[in-house]
């Protein structure tokens, strides 16, 4: 990259030749900085209540602040209003000092968080602790209150949760405390990453992920299964790196790209890894119930991933809601819950790649309502599910890496130098 400058201090003109690709470095700088985790940003809670409320509070604050990106988020029970993304603490104190206190006709305080964090309006003293469930700050003495429990509930979201709610959130704050005790970070921290990097091989297969894509997931269970490390690329879905369009144009993750082809279907990557190496036994080629393995993953990607869609996102297909489609979804949960009745596992007493190829998906339809689907009659397969969620298997490979871009110093997956 080269820029130069020419200063002609008798006139005061100021020529700058200022190389090409810097616009266009800065733009995907500033656009890498968006997709960031936001666990590592600082944003600002403007509002936090009921949803008319939140909607009124995002129409006025877009008007006056709309360069921070004021977005919706649920909480239970709240819906709050948080803006900005900011990179450091100062960057988002003077945004908050900028929020004038006109605009406190929004419920509540507004305050920067950083997961835990929080300042009062106009950096008056208020440095405390948020609930880890509500996000709310706790109020003085919260924590000795019988109301307050680490990661559940404090006083003021405590009546507001069901018994559900909360072991869900237990549950959450059971993962967190395993991966603190095995030191680690959800985020990962740099030189964690770069020192799991080294463990690469030089010629290591590179796989392109999204974290929450039940397909990808899918292929990570099965690389790790496996023992396959590979360099991992996190990439954004909403854009969507060259180097991976150049390799898959289809452009859905995952893909592996090996030395001598590219694989660009999760049953594709299942198959090639379990090929490599099979430790777990996690193959049923050859056996009996192989044909009833494959039709009932073909089932999980066809008709129930199908309902799946719909129940998460009936908007997207025009839907009033998806009530019909969760109906229709649960037919093949209960048919699920049979086989777990009956075996540990889907095909069987042990998890083999049947489980891996189906629990994300599975997973994603408990979470769109988890009261709901933890108030249906299927002891075996919420066991099953949750018994999937606890695992440290799980925790690494929901691990966060954060989203690739052209020439970042490569990651490793596994983050943990001792799974596989
Ligand atoms: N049949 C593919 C499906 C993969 C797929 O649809 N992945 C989604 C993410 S969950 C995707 O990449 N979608 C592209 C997009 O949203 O732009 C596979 O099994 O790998």
């Amino acid at each position: 990259m080269i820029a130069s400058t020419y200063c002609f201090s008798q006139e005061g003109n100021i020529t700058i030749n200022q190389d090409k690709h810097i616009t266009v470095l800065l733009d995907l700088k500033k656009e890498m900085n968006k997709n960031e985790a936001d666990s590592e940003r600082y944003k600002i809670q403007v509002y936090s209540g009921n949803r008319s409320g939140a909607y009124e509070a995002q129409k006025e604050f877009s008007s006056s602040f709309g360069d921070w990106n004021p977005s919706m988020q649920y909480e239970t029970p709240n819906f709050k209003i948080w803006a900005g993304n900011f990179r450091t603490r100062l960057e988002s104190d003077r945004a908050l000092k900028k929020i004038k206190k006109k605009q406190s006709m929004w419920k509540g305080e507004c305050f920067v968080f950083d997961e835990r964090v929080s300042v009062g309006h106009g950096l008056l003293p208020g440095q405390h602790e948020l609930c880890r469930c509500c996000r709310e700050p706790l109020p003085p003495g919260a924590k000795a209150s019988d109301m307050f429990e680490l990661g559940v509930s404090c006083p003021r979201c405590h009546d507001h949760t069901s018994e559900v709610q909360k072991n869900g959130a237990r549950e959450r704050q059971k993962q967190w405390e395993i991966a603190k005790a095995r030191h680690m970070n959800h985020i990962g921290t740099l030189q964690r990453q770069e020192r799991v990097a080294a463990l690469l091989p030089a010629d290591a297969p590179v796989l392109y992920s999204f974290r929450r894509c039940p397909y990808a997931m899918r292929a990570r269970l099965a690389l790790l299964s496996c023992g396959i490390r590979c360099e991992l690329r996190e990439i954004a879905l909403s854009q969507k790196p060259e180097s991976m369009l150049a390799v898959s144009p289809k452009g859905t993750v995952p893909v592996l790209v090996l030395k001598d082809q590219v694989l660009e279907e999760s049953l594709d990557i299942i198959n090639w890894a379990l090929h490599q190496s099979d430790p777990q036994s996690w193959s049923t080629a050859g056996t009996a119930t192989h044909q009833d393995a494959v039709a009932l993953v073909h089932q999980c990607d066809s008709e129930f991933k199908q309902h799946l869609d719909r129940y998460k996102y009936p908007n997207r297909y025009d839907l009033p809601d998806g009530l019909a489609n969760r109906q229709q979804g649960a037919l093949f949960l209960s048919q699920l819950n049979v086989k777990l009745s009956q075996t540990a596992c889907l095909m069987g007493p042990a998890w083999c790649w049947v489980d891996a190829a189906i629990a994300p998906f599975v997973r994603q339809f408990a979470r769109t309502d988890r009261a709901w689907f933890d108030a249906q009659a299927w002891k075996p397969l919420q066991n099953w599910l949750t018994s999937f969620e606890e695992s440290e298997t799980y925790a690494e490979v929901m691990h966060k890496y954060k989203v690739w871009h052209q020439g970042a110093k490569p990651v490793s997956y596994p983050a943990t130098p001792s799974m596989n």
